[in-house]
């Protein structure tokens, strides 16, 4: 199952943990919302309360824009949910391997811990 293949993947790396306060130039893994390193159901429910509810969960907000669009809205949602569950196109990078974002936004990470 396709899920499986990637939480093996992505357990790889989340053995090292440290915090990155306001960097631009963080490591981080785009869409893995819940900063985990793991990319499934439950990034795209994080990225859903964040936007429709209100929930302030989100430590790496460059990891919620998943299509790399500069903003946050419903289109990464269905970005996360076409690749998760339809075989949609991977997120751009970084993407599955940690690194950093290659394009200017004006999106923050706080914390992610799964890239250290
Ligand atoms: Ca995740
Ligand atoms: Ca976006």
């Amino acid at each position: 199952m396709k899920k499986v293949a990637i939480l093996t993947l992505f357990l790889a790396f989340a053995s090292n943990s440290a915090v990155v306060n306001g960097n631009s130039t963080a490591h981080f893994i785009r869409g893995d919302v819940s900063g985990e390193g793991i990319i499934d159901i439950t990034d795209v429910i994080i990225l859903q309360n964040y936007l429709y509810l209100g929930s302030s969960d989100i430590n790496c907000m460059e990891t919620a824009d998943v299509d790399d669009s500069a903003s946050l809205n419903n289109t990464d949602i269905i970005y996360l949910l076409e690749y998760i569950f339809n075989g949609g196109v991977e997120p751009p990078t970084p993407f599955p391997n940690c690194g950093e974002d290659q394009t200017e936004d004006s999106f923050d990470c706080e914390e992610y811990t799964a890239c250290y």
